[in-house]
Parts: structure tokens; C-alpha cells; sequence
């Protein structure tokens, strides 16, 4: 056998309201990405987060003509580019390609009686288009962009009526593309609810008196995202048993600094958390100690009767994630010196480079995770999300020459062949993002990640013309020789 199983699902990912654009065109809804702002004083370097936002920003973004500062309005401008780019996508070899569904494209504010058939209609023709070009859709049906409506008038996914309104999106998802999407992903990062509590919870610092309340609206709205998550997949295995259903977490495998035991132990707690997604979506229960973490703090999570029951009928096929870094603990680590931005901060591993934007890159830290995930479960696994952030140059001739993606993606398609080798069960793999888009923490442009450049700046400013870079047929080698020639 290769280093790779026959049939591996070679691809790319991107995310409706990163790539997208169109935010306000043929119906669509205002969603929590729309009103993310770019702050163009801001360096790059200072990893501001940009999903913090005040209502009095809300009102502003709702209101105002400068779209050059709400970069996720515009995207890349799939929507009308969405060809083109799966031309690209098919002539790289692709297989499978991921993507996400904008909710407020089908159900503007999520409250609607009937769906917005235009926004219906364009997935339709997405996906016709991606099995044209033999490409198996990988479909997100929320990826950081619930409707603005649910946090302008409650508390986001903290109020229970949403699940609901999920669902009912969800159905209608899977009923009109029944015969199109076999793989489904739920939501995506669902653990994102600490890291940017915005896309689930709303404006935590303005609606909670402290911090211990703010904590408890998220694990009630984690609550919720699992149960609407649960009966989603119960749904889709009605309408098609064929589906396929997996669920979504970022993986941050995290090393001891020393073999201190109390270096250990810090270390445990943090994989400890990385895990309780996995183990409520795969296991179908929450562990006794987080039961016991809510009891001690004090938080009442709203289980209503059923929700147990519901957890662990309905688990899902498959497990995926995304890869970008591993991190450090250590009782010293007030003395430390730090990495790491937008995703996560914590100790600097002196055995590690970093990338421009302070994530830590670990290709053997991706080994680990797939064998330490799939002796947890032993659940097929799919890496859907690895990539490096790079602010990509032109070269005066249009070329681009990013050999240190093109060594990134060696250095980690190794490993994970050695996890295969290792006897772990691993479905596929989609790149972070297969085509430069917005990043989602920063808002950045500049921040590129695709094997296609696209000529747009931080202000929107470009042609919005494709290129391939260097990297591009690199990984079209990668895919026709199914990972032998890297
Ligand atoms: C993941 C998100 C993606 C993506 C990626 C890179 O956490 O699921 O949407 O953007 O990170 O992050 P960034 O865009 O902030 O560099």
C-alpha cells in the first residue's frame, strides 16, 4: 500500500462569510461576520481580535456607507467567481472541496417561515458545478455567521429558541441537497465559543454583570450548539441515510514544558478541555468533571428533558479538525516568554518556529493529535483545516514563489502518513484555505493561505484577479501521485 489509503479525500477549505461577498445581495441577512470590523490602525502584528464589538459598532456597521473597514462583506467574491474558482480547484486534481452554507443567505434573520429560494438556488448551483468538476462537496452549516438578528434580540445561541431555528435550517439544507452533499459538518470550531464568543453569544462584556456569568452563557449556548447538533444529525440520517456527519473542533495538543509533574498535570487539564467537545459529539455524554466544574461554579445549564437522551442517541460518523499549532504549559509560566496571537497565547516552545502572525508550527504535533484522537475514539478522522498564514509577495513578473508553504504542507503531509502508517484511519485532508480569502481573526487580507493569490489588499483595493502560485502545482503533483510525490 502507498503512504496514502486508495480513495483519500485530497481538497481545500474556505468559509461562506471569509470568501463569499455579497453580503446584502439577492436576500441575503446581516450575520455577526458582516459587522466584524477591520481596523486599519491597527498593525497586523498586534493580533486584535476583531469580533468584539459594542452595539453602539453594531448600529455604526449597519449604518454605514464605508464598506472598505467590514472586509468579510466583500470577501473574494465568490459568489459571482464561484466557476472560475472551481475551475482552478478541479485542475489541481481536488476531490473533495469544503465550504460552508450561509445561514442568512437561506433564512436572512433565522426567523423566517419560508427560505429565500435565491440563496437556496445559489448552493444548488455551487454544488452542480463542484460534480461537474468530480469534486465531492464537504458542506459547514455554520461556520462563525449566525444571523446578526439572534444577538441583536437575545442572547445569540444562549436562548434555547435557537436551536430550533437551526434545525429547521438544517432540514431544509439537507433536504434540497439530498442528492448533491454526501459529507456534512455541523459547526464549525465548536469549542470557538470561549475564543470568540461573539459569533455564538452576542456582546459578552456588555450583556453579563461578571465574568463568571458571561462564562456561564457560553457553556449554556455550547450546550445548545451541541443538542441542535445532535438532532441535526438525527435529521439528516431520516432524510438520507447515506449522509455522512461529522463534528468540527480546533485541536491544540498541548506538551508539558518538563516532566514536572505539576508541568503534567497543567498540560492534562488543557488537553483535558481540547477533548470535552469531542467526547459529547463522538461519546454522546459530557464527562463527570466538567458536571462537576458547573456544579462548583455554580451554573445552571439548561438541560430540558430529553437533551441527555438526544446527546447520546444521535453521535456523529466522524471526527474532523483543524490543525495549526500546538502549545506549552508550565508552572513557570509567568517567566516564559509567549507566542502565539489570534487563536491562542501561551509558552514559547523552543524547539518550534513560528509563523509571522506567532503560531507556533509543529508538523509532528499533527502525528500526535491524529494517534492521540484516534486511540480516543476510533473514529475515522478528517484533517479539514491546516495551512500556513503568509503575506504573500508578487514577484515583477506575476509569479509567486511560496516555497515555505510549499515545505510547510511536505512537513505535515509526512506526518500524517506516519500516522496512517501508525494504523490511524484518516478520510481526508482539506488545506486552510485552498484560495487566499479574508482571515477570520484578523480581517486581513494579508494574511494569504491559498495556492491561488488573489489581487485584493486589506481595503479592498485590487483587481480581484486569480493567480496560481508556486504551490499550486506543487499540490497538483501531490494529489495525481495520491501523496507519494511530495
Ligand atoms: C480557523 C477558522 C477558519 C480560518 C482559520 C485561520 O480557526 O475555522 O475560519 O480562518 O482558523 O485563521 P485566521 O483566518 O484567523 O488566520
Amino acid at each position: 500500500m502507498g503512504k496514502f489509503p486508495a480513495g483519500f479525500l485530497w481538497g481545500g477549505a474556505v468559509a461562506a462569510n471569509q470568501c463569499e461577498g455579497a453580503w446584502n445581495v439577492d436576500g441575503k441577512g446581516v450575520s455577526v461576520a458582516d459587522v466584524a470590523r477591520f481596523k486599519p490602525d491597527v498593525d497586523k502584528k498586534d493580533y486584535v481580535a476583531q469580533w468584539h464589538t459594542s452595539p453602539a459598532d453594531i448600529e455604526a456597521a449597519l449604518k454605514t456607507e464605508n464598506e472598505v473597514y467590514y472586509p468579510k462583506r466583500h470577501g473574494i467574491d465568490f459568489y459571482h467567481h464561484y466557476k472560475e474558482d472551481i475551475a482552478l480547484f478541479q485542475e489541481m486534481g481536488f476531490k473533495t472541496f469544503r465550504m460552508s452554507i450561509a445561514w442568512t443567505r437561506i433564512f436572512p434573520n433565522g426567523i423566517e417561515e419560508q427560505p429565500n429560494e435565491k440563496g437556496l438556488q445559489f448552493y444548488e448551483d455551487v454544488f452542480k458545478e463542484l460534480r461537474k468538476a468530480h469534486i465531492e462537496p464537504l458542506v459547514t452549516l455554520s461556520h462563525y455567521e449566525m444571523p446578526l438578528y439572534f444577538v441583536t434580540h437575545g442572547e445569540g445561541w444562549a436562548s434555547r429558541e435557537v436551536v430550533d431555528h437551526f434545525v429547521r435550517y438544517a432540514e431544509v439544507c439537507f433536504n434540497r441537497y439530498k442528492d448533491l452533499v454526501k459529507y456534512w459538518l455541523t459547526f464549525n470550531e465548536i469549542d470557538s465559543v470561549f475564543r470568540h464568543p461573539f459569533t455564538t453569544v452576542g456582546i459578552v462584556e456588555e450583556n453579563y454583570p461578571s465574568k463568571l456569568k458571561a462564562e456561564e452563557a457560553i457553556y449554556k449556548a455550547l450546550h445548545h450548539q451541541l443538542v441542535a447538533s445532535a438532532l441535526a444529525t438525527k435529521l439528516a440520517r431520516q432524510i438520507n441515510p447515506q449522509f455522512q456527519i461529522g463534528c468540527m473542533v480546533t485541536k491544540t495538543m498541548t506538551y508539558p514544558e518538563t516532566c514536572n509533574p505539576k508541568d503534567i498535570y497543567l498540560a492534562q487539564k488543557d488537553n483535558r478541555m481540547n477533548s470535552l467537545y469531542t467526547d459529547v459529539q463522538v461519546r454522546g455524554e459530557y464527562p463527570r468533571w466538567i458536571k462537576k466544574e458547573w456544579s462548583d461554579k455554580g451554573f445552571e445549564i439548561p438541560m430540558a428533558a430529553g437533551d441527555e437522551e438526544i446527546l447520546k442517541l444521535h453521535t456523529v460518523d466522524f471526527i474532523s479538525f483543524s490543525y495549526y499549532m500546538s502549545m506549552v504549559q508550565s508552572v513557570h509560566a509567568d517567566q516564559r516568554e509567549k507566542v502565539g496571537g489570534n487563536l491562542a497565547t501561551g509558552v514559547k516552545n523552543p524547539y518550534l518556529p513560528t509563523s509571522e502572525w506567532g503560531w507556533q508550527i509543529d508538523p509532528e504535533g499533527l502525528k500526535i493529535s491524529l494517534i492521540d484522537l484516534y486511540d480516543r475514539y476510533q473514529k475515522p478522522l478528517w484533517i479539514v483545516e491546516n495551512g500556513l498564514g503568509y503575506n504573500d509577495q508578487v514577484n515583477p513578473d506575476g509569479t509567486i514563489d511560496d516555497d515555505y508553504r510549499i515545505e510547510y504542507f511536505q512537513s505535515h503531509f509526512e506526518q500524517i502518513a506516519e500516522a496512517i502508517a501508525d494504523g490511524v484511519e484518516v478520510m481526508g485532508y482539506t488545506s486552510w484555505a485552498c484560495i487566499d480569502l479574508v482571515s477570520a481573526s484578523t480581517s486581513q487580507m494579508s494574511k494569504r493561505y491559498g495556492f491561488i493569490y488573489v489581487d485584493l489588499d486589506d481595503y479592498n483595493q485590487g483587481s480581484g484577479a486569480r493567480r496560481k502560485k508556486k504551490s499550486f502545482d506543487w499540490y497538483k503533483q501531490v494529489i495525481a501521485t495520491n501523496g507519494e510525490d511530495l
